[in-house]
C-alpha cells in the first residue's frame, strides 16, 4: 500500500513550479485592460498618455490583432443540428473587435517593464463605448425582441441541436399511462483552480518558433488550437508547463489573453508575462453549466419508465469557447437515456449566445446537465405516484444481461451491473432505516431528507486521432515517460508509474512522467473527459509490453542463449529454468536508446456509473442545510490506485454538493454586470462540507481497454448534483415547499419555508 503519491513530496515542500513561477530574460509584463461594460460598441480606444507613462513597451487592441494576421479561436462541432442546421460561430478574436460583449471582454494589453507599472499604465488607456443593450440569460437571449449579441446569430442562437428517437418517444407518450413533467434549472457556476490563470509568452524570430508557458491540461491541445489562431502549424509551437493550479475543465481550452500576450511578444521582441488575479477568473475564465431543462417521463401502468424527452436551453455566453458547441450537445446526450432501459428518448438543445462569460467545460463537461435533468425527474415521478424511490428505478434499469447496450442517441454503453450498484449503495446507506433517522431528527426539530441518483456517464473519447506515448531509459537507470495529458491534481505521476512499474517490474519511484516541456512534440489528447488512465495509461500499458518484447533479443544476446529460451519476470529477463538474468534497466544501460520506446493507440469512452445517496438535514430556524450522510457507490472498472479513486469522488462529489449548496454565479439582469465577482458573494464549498461521505466500489471491468478501467475523475460530480438536490427538496417537501432551485442556501431555504408556512 503507498503512502502518498509521488507528487506529493514536491508539492507539499514548496517544490512545485507554477506557471506564474516561470521566468525569461528580459521578460515584461502585461495587464489587461477589460471591458466594464455588458454590451457596447468601441469607438475608439486612445492609449496616448499609457503610452507616455514610465515603464511602458506598448499597448495592443483588437485592430492591431486583426492587422497582425491573427485568427479567430476556433470552435467547432462534428455534428449538425436540427434539419441539418450547421453551428453558427461567430468567431473570437484575441481581443474585442469593434464591440465589446461581456462585462470582462479583454479590449487591450498593455505591456511595462514591471506588473505594477502595466497595470497603473491600464488605467490610462480611454476607451470610447457606445452602450448597448445587454442580455445575460438564455430565457431572455431567446426571446423576440431581444438584443442581438453576435449579427451573425439570429434570435442568439447557434445551435437548434436535437437527438435520440423523436417520432419513437412521441408514441411512447401517446400510450402512457401517465406522463409527468419537471423544469429544472442547473445553475451557473466558476470553477476557481487554485491558481489564476497565467502565462509568459516568447517569440523566437530566428526559428519562427512561438512558446507558451500556460495554465494547460495538454500541451497537444492547446497547440492545435494555437495552431488555428496564429496560422502556423502546431511543430512551430511549444507548449510548456509542469505544475498547473488545478484544472477541473477550464484550463483545457485556449484562451484569448494568451494569444495577445504571445501577439505582444512578437511585436515586442521581449518575452511577455502575465499573472492573472482572482476577479479575473470571476470575469473572464470560462463558467459552466446553466442549463434549463424542461424534462417529461412517460409511464405504464406498472410505473416503468417508457419514454422520456428534454427540452434544453443552455448559456453559451458571449463568444463560443473552442468546446463549449461539443460539451453542451454531444457531452450531454451520450448518456441521454441514462442506466433506464428505454429507447423511447430524446432531447432537443438549443444554445444561446448572452452578454457574459464563455461557458465550457467543468468537471462533469455535460453528463452533470443531463444526470441532473433526468435524476431530478425520476425522483420526482416517484414521489408523484407515492414510490419508493430506488424501487421505482429498479424497475426500468437495463438488466446486467443486456450489454453491449445502444441508447437511443447512438451510444453503446460496454458494460454494467446497474442492479448490482443500485444494491450495494442501498445497503451502505442502510436505506430501510431512514424512516427512524427521519423520526429522530424530527424530534431535535430538524427536516431530514434523502435523494438519490442512479447516473451513469461517458468518458472522453478524446479529440486527437491517437494518444502518443514516449519512455526513454536515462543514464542513472531512471526511465522517463512521455505523455499527453497533464496531470494537475490526478496523481498520474503516480498511477502511470505504477502501471509501467508494474508491467516492466521496476519500482515506481525510478519512473517520472513528464507532461509538457520545451521537448514536447507528442500528439495526443489533453486532460478531460476523465480518459487519462483508461486511454492514455493503456497506451503506457502496451508500450511496456512492446519494450519487454524488444528486450528479449537484446537479453538473448547478453545472455547468450537462444531468443526461445528466455522469460521476462519481476523486471529480469532470464534463460528459462537457470538463475542466470539480467534486469531490464542494466539491459537499457548496456544499450543506450536501443530499449527507448514510442508508441501510439487509441481507446474510446467507457460508461463508469454509480449509485449515490445523500441524507441532508436542514435547520428550519435558520436554513442551514448540512450533508448528513453520503454514500457513493460506484463502477470504475479495475481501479489502479484506490487512495487516489477515492480523492478523486470525494473531490467530485463535494464540488457537486457545493454547486448544489452554495455556489452562484449571478449577473445583473439590467446592467449585465457579475454581481459574485470575489470570494465575498461566491461561496466556495469548504472541505468539511460532505460530512459521513462513504465510498463503495463495485467494479465491472471493461473490455474496452487493456487495464479494464472506466474513468472516475468526474463520476463524483455526476452523481451528487442530483443527489443532493433530491435530498433537500425531499427535505423541504415535509414542510410543503413545492418548488425549489439550487442553491441551496440558507437564506433561500429559509425564505422557500417562510414562504411554504405562509400558504399554508
Ligand atoms: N484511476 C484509477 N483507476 C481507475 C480510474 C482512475 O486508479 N479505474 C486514477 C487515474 O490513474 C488518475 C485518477 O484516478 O490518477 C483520475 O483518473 P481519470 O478518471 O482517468 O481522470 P483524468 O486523470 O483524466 O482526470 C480528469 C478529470 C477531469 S475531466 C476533471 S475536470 C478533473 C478531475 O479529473 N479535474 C481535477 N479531477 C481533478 N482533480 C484535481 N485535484 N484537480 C482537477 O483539476
Amino acid at each position: 500500500m503507498l503512502k502518498g503519491r509521488l507528487e506529493d513530496d514536491r508539492m507539499l515542500t514548496g517544490r512545485g513550479r507554477y506557471v506564474s513561477d516561470w521566468h525569461l530574460p528580459g521578460e515584461a509584463h502585461a495587464c489587461f485592460l477589460r471591458s466594464d461594460r455588458a454590451h457596447a460598441e468601441i469607438l475608439s480606444v486612445d492609449a496616448s498618455a499609457a503610452l507616455r507613462a514610465p515603464g511602458v513597451l506598448g499597448v495592443f487592441t483588437g485592430q492591431d490583432i486583426a492587422a497582425g494576421g491573427f485568427k479567430s479561436l476556433p470552435a467547432a462541432l462534428p455534428v449538425k443540428g436540427r434539419g441539418g442546421m450547421e453551428l453558427i460561430n461567430p468567431g473570437r478574436p484575441a481581443l474585442a473587435q469593434g464591440r465589446v460583449r461581456f462585462a470582462g471582454d479583454a479590449v487591450a494589453i498593455v505591456i511595462a517593464e514591471t506588473a505594477l507599472a502595466a497595470q497603473d499604465a491600464a488605467e490610462l488607456v480611454s476607451v470610447e463605448y457606445r452602450d448597448l443593450p445587454a442580455v445575460v440569460s438564455a430565457a431572455q437571449a431567446v426571446a423576440s425582441d431581444a438584443p442581438r449579441v453576435h449579427d451573425a446569430a439570429p434570435g442568439n442562437i447557434v445551435l437548434d441541436y436535437e437527438s435520440g428517437d423523436e417520432a419513437r418517444t412521441r408514441a411512447a407518450f401517446d400510450s402512457a399511462a401517465r406522463v409527468v413533467k419537471l423544469t429544472v434549472d442547473l445553475s451557473r457556476v466558476v470553477a476557481n483552480p487554485m491558481e489564476p490563470r497565467a502565462c509568459l509568452a516568447a517569440y523566437d524570430a530566428q526559428g519562427g518558433m512561438y512558446h507558451l508557458y500556460a495554465c494547460t491540461q495538454g500541451a497537444g491541445t492547446m497547440r492545435n488550437q494555437l495552431s488555428a489562431v496564429l496560422g502556423v502549424p502546431p511543430e512551430k509551437i511549444r507548449v510548456i508547463a509542469e505544475e498547473v493550479g488545478g484544472g477541473f475543465g477550464v484550463r483545457f481550452n485556449l484562451y484569448p489573453e494568451y494569444c495577445a500576450a504571445l501577439f505582444a511578444a512578437k511585436q515586442l521582441g521581449r518575452p511577455v508575462k502575465w499573472t492573472g488575479t482572482r476577479s479575473e477568473v470571476f470575469l473572464a475564465d470560462e463558467q459552466a453549466r446553466c442549463v434549463t431543462s424542461n424534462g417529461e417521463l412517460a409511464l405504464d401502468a406498472n410505473g416503468r419508465i417508457i419514454g422520456m424527452r428534454f427540452d434544453m436551453l443552455a448559456n453559451l455566453g458571449a463568444y463560443l469557447a473552442p468546446t463549449g458547441p461539443f460539451i453542451n450537445t454531444l457531452g450531454i446526450v451520450n448518456c441521454l437515456s441514462g442506466v433506464y432501459d428505454v429507447q423511447a428518448a430524446y432531447a432537443r438543445i438549443r444554445l444561446a449566445l448572452t452578454n457574459t462569460a464563455p461557458m465550457a467545460a467543468y468537471r462533469g463537461a455535460g453528463r452533470p446537465v443531463m444526470s441532473y435533468a433526468l435524476e431530478r425527474l425520476v425522483e420526482h415521478a416517484a414521489h408523484e405516484l407515492g414510490a419508493d424511490p430506488a424501487e421505482f428505478r429498479r424497475k426500468s434499469l437495463i438488466p446486467k444481461n443486456a450489454f453491449p447496450y445502444r441508447i437511443a442517441a447512438g451510444f453503446e454503453y460496454d458494460s454494467g451491473d446497474f442492479p448490482g450498484v443500485l444494491d450495494k449503495g442501498l445497503a451502505a446507506a442502510d436505506w430501510s432505516g431512514f424512516p427512524a433517522r427521519r423520526a429522530e431528527a424530527a424530534r431535535r426539530g430538524r427536516l431530514r431528507g434523502r435523494g438519490m441518483s442512479t447516473f451513469i456517464e461517458a468518458t472522453g473519447a478524446g479529440f486527437a486521432p491517437q494518444d502518443q506515448v514516449e519512455m526513454r531509459w536515462n543514464p542513472d537507470g531512471t526511465l522517463t515517460l512521455y505523455a499527453p495529458t497533464h496531470s494537475h491534481g490526478q496523481g498520474h505521476e503516480t498511477t502511470y508509474a505504477q502501471v509501467v512499474g508494474g508491467a516492466l517490474g521496476v519500482p515506481m519511484e525510478s519512473i517520472r512522467l513528464r507532461t509538457a516541456g520545451p521537448e514536447f512534440y507528442l500528439v495526443g489528447n489533453a486532460t478531460g473527459g476523465s480518459r487519462s488512465l483508461l486511454a492514455v495509461g493503456s497506451v503506457l500499458l502496451l508500450a511496456a509490453q512492446e519494450m519487454v518484447k524488444k528486450g528479449m533479443a537484446l537479453a538473448a544476446d547478453a545472455l547468450e542463449a537462444a531468443r526461445a529460451d528466455i522469460e521476462f519476470g519481476n523486471g529480469r529477463f532470464r534463460i528459462k529454468g537457470t538463475d542466470r538474468s539480467i534486469s531490464i534497466r542494466e539491459l537499457a544501460g548496456r544499450h543506450p536508446g536501443e530499449l527507448d520506446m514510442a508508441y501510439a493507440n487509441k481507446f474510446g469512452a467507457t460508461f463508469p456509473n454509480g449509485c449515490h445517496i445523500a441524507e441532508i438535514e436542514i435547520e428550519p430556524q435558520t436554513g442551514e442545510t448540512e450533508i448528513v450522510s453520503y454514500v457513493a457507490c460506484d463502477d470504475a472498472g479495475n481501479i489502479i490506485n484506490h487512495q487516489i479513486v477515492e480523492g478523486q469522488v470525494q473531490g467530485g462529489v463535494t464540488q457537486g454538493a457545493g454547486q448544489a449548496l452554495s455556489e452562484l454565479a449571478v449577473y445583473d439582469r439590467d446592467t449585465g454586470q457579475l454581481l459574485t465577482g470575489s470570494f465575498m458573494d461566491y461561496a466556495m464549498p469548504r472541505a468539511g462540507l460532505v460530512s459521513g461521505l462513504k465510498l463503495v466500489a463495485h467494479p465491472v471491468p471493461t473490455k474496452l481497454n487493456p487495464l479494464g478501467a472506466k474513468g472516475v475523475g468526474e463520476a463524483g460530480v455526476t452523481g451528487s448534483l442530483p443527489a443532493v438536490m433530491n435530498a433537500v427538496v425531499d427535505a423541504l417537501q415535509q414542510a410543503g415547499v413545492k418548488d425549489f432551485e439550487m442553491p441551496a442556501t440558507p437564506l433561500r431555504v429559509w425564505n422557500a419555508l417562510r414562504q411554504a408556512a405562509s400558504r399554508s
